[in-house]
């Protein structure tokens, strides 16, 4: 960041939720359970026995965070649709109260001047789609094209910019194969089989909403650049299979029409021969491709499983509380490697952030009497990381928007409520809200049209 930035006209600032990780209220109004409500009352799954039963109780009080979106002066916000809550045995039978809350909270979103960018898959899979196979059965394509069309149906015109599916690497790495979220599942065999469905998934959905839809429709995945530890070939060949096992397992396939060839040097004999025409239905026409940028990886060769690499941790980096280094050049890195991989794609920033230590409970400032909670490394990482976008911007790369993961403080999925992303922090035994100063920071970078990132740090 060289100059004072300007960010462009029309850039959206936003931010980003997950209907699990807030609503609360799983079962309400005829909805079903979903994959995440099972896991989270299975003994032993969710540090300290959380669960999203209350969450930030979203369901219920809305209103009033749409009111605080609009005080801060968002102009977008990225939120997800509870399949269950639309379809509460994941298909057949639509359950209208589960579409009139996302409708009325879209409504609300508008009328606010909020532009909302719905995803349809973050996770939290119908209980019903399960018992048949989950993410492992191939009827699935169909399943959610089905549920994408009731949603389509309902809400296009008031939405235009839709996701399928968010960090399809985190649903398969995460519940099929380390088995650390739900659906919870360790194998080397399943994996492959459920990212492949996925990706169809996400095919049939696109595919769908090119006739039901006229507005705009992408993918969004987690990617982070890996550099290698060393020069030696051990080293190098690690960093090739980690990049390719999480930055191109999900956008080859989707953007150009095949895998990269270290997914079968992984996963070995676990790797399928798959049918040439499952690729037509997985690359679609995509309108965006939504990142997720947390960090980067500096990766070695190790025994580990199944990718042999490991992360070589930086004395002298900065890491947040979920272990993952501060690393805002790995953004723009980052931006520009898809350009050149992919070609001139708009994305959208969907979810950057960090969780960091910030005080349990918000303090009374004693000057102002005004309830503060101080987050100065959460600003500092988020100055960093909108620098290093708009940096990619200067470049050439196409990035039309920044989600701020996340509004509130939530359900940090089997970690609980023990990690904090929000920029509004949530009191879980009162349900307040309190704007840290981080959101303060933000609604004054947006108010500028990022001109404030050129201004020293408050502290
Ligand atoms: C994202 N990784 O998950 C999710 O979209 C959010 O729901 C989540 O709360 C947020 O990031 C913070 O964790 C990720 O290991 C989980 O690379 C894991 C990884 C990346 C993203």
């Amino acid at each position: 960041m060289s100059q004072t930035p300007v960010f462009p006209e029309g850039f959206l600032w936003g931010a980003a939720t997950a209907a699990h990780q807030i609503e609360g209220s799983p079962l309400a109004d005829g909805a079903g359970p979903s994959i995440w409500t099972r896991f989270a009352h299975t003994p032993g799954m969710m540090l300290n026995g959380d669960t999203g039963d209350v969450a930030c109780d979203h369901y219920n009080r809305w209103r009033e965070d749409v009111k605080l979106m609009r005080e801060l002066g968002l102009t977008a916000y990225r939120f997800s649709v509870s399949w269950s809550r639309i379809l509460p045995e994941g298909t057949g039978r639509v359950n209208p109260k589960g579409v009139d809350f996302y409708s009325r909270l879209v409504d609300a979103l508008l009328e606010n001047g909020i532009e909302p960018l719905l995803t349809l898959y973050h996770w939290d899979l119908p209980a019903a789609l399960d018992d048949r196979g989950g993410w492992l059965n191939r009827d699935i394509a169909d399943w959610f094209a089905e549920y994408a069309g009731v949603m389509y149906r309902a809400l296009d015109g008031r939405v235009k910019k839709w996701v399928t599916l968010n960090e399809p690497w985190v649903v398969t790495d995460g519940g099929y194969l380390h088995g650390a979220l739900a659906p919870g599942h360790r194998s080397r065999f399943e994996a492959p089989i459920a990212s492949h469905n996925l990706m169809r998934a996400h095919g049939a959905a696109v595919k769908a909403y090119r006739e039901l839809g006229k507005h705009e429709i992408g993918l969004v995945v987690n990617i982070e650049p890996k550099y290698p530890a060393s020069d030696s070939a051990e080293d190098q060949a690690a960093t090739r299979r980690a990049h390719a096992y999480m930055n191109e397992q999900y956008l080859h396939p989707a953007l150009l029409g095949h895998y990269p060839p270290e997914l079968k040097e992984i996963f070995g004999e676990a790797w399928p021969d798959w049918p040439a025409e499952d690729f037509e239905l997985i690359k679609q026409k995509l309108d965006f491709v939504g990142i997720n940028y947390y960090t980067r990886n500096v990766t070695r060769a190790a025994e580990s499983y199944p990718l042999n690499a490991a992360m070589v941790k930086q004395p002298l980096g900065t890491y947040t509380e979920t272990g993952w280094e501060v690393f805002p050049q790995g953004l723009a890195d980052l931006l520009l490697w898809f350009k050149r991989t992919y070609g001139d794609l708009p994305v959208y920033i969907t979810e950057n952030g960090a969780a960091f230590f910030d005080p349990p409970t918000a303090d009374v400032d004693p000057r102002t009497g005004a309830r503060r909670v101080r987050d100065p490394l959460r600003i500092d990482y988020l100055r960093k990381h909108i620098g290093a976008v708009y940096d990619a911007i200067q470049a050439g790369v196409d990035v039309r928007g920044y989600m701020l993961w996340s509004l509130l403080d939530n359900l940090e999925w089997s970690l609980g409520y023990s990690k904090r992303f929000g920029m509004i922090h949530v009191n879980y035994a009162t349900q307040e809200r309190t704007p840290k100063d981080s959101a303060r920071w933000y609604a004054e970078v947006i108010r500028t049209h990022g001109r404030k990132l050129a201004e020293p740090l408050p502290y």
